[in-house]
């Protein structure tokens, strides 16, 4: 695996990115814990074709992006490098230990509760659009999301954050959220709507979405 700088973590992201700019591939919440803590990173970018070659492979066992290298350390998974920058920095994990594991809860609470209904309406509404079923299932699906935004806006409330402060699980509820789009379904949600504006007006947020933005408009990261 090459090394770039091993002072400067590197990861890596869509050469290509499928989303056009918006900002919503799995590198996104790496470049934002990154912006947000203040650690400089590099971006190695990889193709569709390297990501599935055993270089990459080295790296990420499913040939996906994005990667985290650090020196002799290799990561893969969102959330896994987003925990691992937020605990090795301050700034996304509050002080105390119960205090932490409850933003670390709604780190999980973003991955594994929210993000798999967003997906499994994300992936039936371009894989299964020609099938019979297609009209009959995609209610269905809806209907699993806004049960969860149900339950999240009224945990919510009228807050700006899940807890006390902005912590690693309000970047990855709004990175989960994100994924939504504009749609109807956060519309509903005047309260969920707010969380991910407030998010999204973050300057490291901005700052992390311009990066990644600069790429699909054609920019190359220097080394
Ligand atoms: N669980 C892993 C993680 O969280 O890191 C999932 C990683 C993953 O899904 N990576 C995707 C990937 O490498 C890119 S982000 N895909 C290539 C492949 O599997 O061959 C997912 C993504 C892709 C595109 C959009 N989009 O166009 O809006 C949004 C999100």
């Amino acid at each position: 695996m090459q090394k770039l700088n091993p002072d400067i973590p590197t990861i890596t992201a869509f050469e290509n990115s499928p989303d056009r700019g918006k900002g919503l591939a799995r590198d996104m919440p790496v470049r934002w814990a990154f912006e947000e803590v203040g650690q400089p990173y590099k971006v190695r970018l990889v193709s569709f074709k390297e990501m599935k070659e055993s270089v990459h492979l080295t790296a990420h066992p499913f040939g996906q992006i994005p990667t985290y290298e650090e020196g002799d350390l290799v990561l893969f998974e969102s959330g896994a490098i987003v925990l691992y920058i937020a605990q090795h920095h301050s700034g996304l994990l509050p002080n105390g230990t119960e205090a932490r594991a409850r933003a670390i809860t709604w780190m999980f609470a973003a991955l594994s509760t929210i993000e798999p209904p967003i997906l499994d309406y994300e992936i039936t509404g371009y894989m299964e659009r020609e099938k019979a079923w297609y009209t009959e299932r995609m209610p269905i699906l809806e209907d699993r999301i806004c049960a969860r935004l149900d339950k999240l806006s009224g945990r919510l409330a009228n807050a700006d954050w899940l807890e006390d402060q902005f912590s690693v699980g309000d970047l990855m509820m709004i990175t989960v959220l994100r994924r939504l789009g504009r749609s109807d379904m956060l519309k509903k949600y005047p309260n969920l709507s707010a969380y991910v504006a407030r998010g999204e007006e973050r300057p490291a947020f901005k700052r992390a979405f311009a990066a990644q933005l600069a790429i699909f408009n054609g920019e190359r990261p220097v080394d």
